[in-house]
């Protein structure tokens, strides 16, 4: 959802939104939401992104293994060329073929699937639903048409009501690379119905599960990769590297703040991965740009970050991946750098680490609310 590398959303006035100051001084000073359009923020080097997934999306894309370059996500991107690929038998105790599988963000009744399989070689396969936890039912079973013959449709059993479509295919004899090139689930629209990583570097999760081989429970790794590029509604705005410079974009701003005391700036933020923005090369700091000597060109790190929820996954046992969460970056604004001051003008700097010596690598996660208050607040 790039829109621009460069954005000028707004001229930085005195316009950011006050929601409201309480007799304690508690509550949030100011607060603005800098991927909105008409935001009083200006940006350069940073794009947005927004958007609502519609009713039916998938949610995440799983699998019984995968080769590198051949990720499970490849299957729902758009693209013919790329692929979900394996070879050889799944890994034990799983007995059976390899599988991918797309999960949706609600169950619904499916009609159809659609699968563009790799290579010119029949598959005999079967597709599952997952009525419930850990039970799948074959919904059809056959023999791809083989060679390239495009999507090729797969009508399931009638009623077939799921939230997960396995795609399950016997091993080649001879080991031979195997995969799906593309899958559609009738009714989900594409594009908008298969959410996209916006950020590459999202990780690809390792998942234990449990698996029943003749009654015994055993556990199991599976391929989770979610790829949620962006909360579920709203817009943000994030800050990306840079080829011609070490550090990567800002975004300029003036925002309330209580003068003669010590303020906190929070940073909402959505993000996908399992260690925090300090240790992975696509930190924000804020850089003050006014006040007198004292006040100016000082920059901040967080002091600290709060994890507040995460992204609810129909997942069973005890290790269930983590696709999205917020994420808030608290940042202390001494008193002596607020100053007597009612305003401050502000930038969220994207640097690559915490001691500016390493260039920013990686977009900054996606920046949904900027809030000032004289304590730091998760809202
Ligand atoms: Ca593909």
């Amino acid at each position: 959802m790039r829109l621009s590398n460069i954005l000028a959303l707004a001229l930085i006035g005195h316009s950011s939104l006050v929601i409201g100051h309480s007799a304690d001084n508690s509550a949030v000073t100011a607060a603005i939401h800098p991927g909105e359009p008409g935001a009083p923020v200006a940006a350069q080097n940073a794009d947005i992104l927004s958007g609502r997934h519609p009713d039916l999306y998938v949610i995440s894309t799983r699998a019984s293994a995968y080769q590198r370059g051949h990720e499970p996500h490849l299957v729902i991107d758009g693209d013919a060329s790329t692929d979900w690929r394996v070879s050889g038998p799944p890994p034990a105790p799983m007995a059976r073929g390899n599988w991918v599988e797309i999960e949706l963000s609600r169950p619904a009744v499916i009609e159809s699937i659609e699968v563009q399989w790799l290579g010119d070689a029949r598959y005999d396969y079967r597709v599952y639903k997952m009525p419930r936890d850990d039970f799948r039912d074959v919904v059809r079973e056959g023999t791809s048409a083989g060679g390239d013959a495009g999507l090729e449709k797969i009508q399931l059993a009638p009623d077939t009501f799921t939230q997960v479509v396995r795609v399950e295919f016997a091993t080649a004899k001879d080991n031979a690379p195997q995969g799906i090139r593309e899958l559609r689930v009738n009714g989900v629209p594409y594009p908008a119905g298969y959410p996209q990583a916006a950020d590459k570097f999202a990780a690809i999760e390792n998942a234990r599960r449990i698996l029943y081989v003749e009654f015994e429970r055993m556990p199991y790794v599976t391929h989770f990769e979610p790829k949620l590029p962006y909360a579920d509604g709203g817009s943000g705005l994030r800050l990306l590297p840079r080829d011609d410079a070490f550090e990567g974009g800002h975004a300029d701003f003036s925002i309330a703040v209580v003068p003669g005391r010590e303020n906190w700036i929070t940073l909402k933020l959505w993000d996908g991965h399992d260690s925090s923005m300090m240790t992975r090369g696509n930190l924000i700091v804020v850089e003050t740009l006014d006040g007198d000597v004292r006040q100016r060109d000082r920059w901040l790190l967080p002091a600290y970050l709060t994890d507040q929820q995460e992204q609810a996954q129909d997942w069973n046992g005890s290790t269930r991946p983590r696709a999205g969460r917020w994420v808030y970056a608290h940042y202390r604004l001494p008193a002596d750098v607020v100053g007597e001051r009612r305003e401050i003008k502000l930038r969220l700097q994207g640097v690559g680490n915490v001691r500016r010596d390493y260039p920013m690598r990686s977009p900054s996660p996606t920046v949904y609310a900027i809030t000032s208050a004289i304590e730091p607040l998760i809202r």
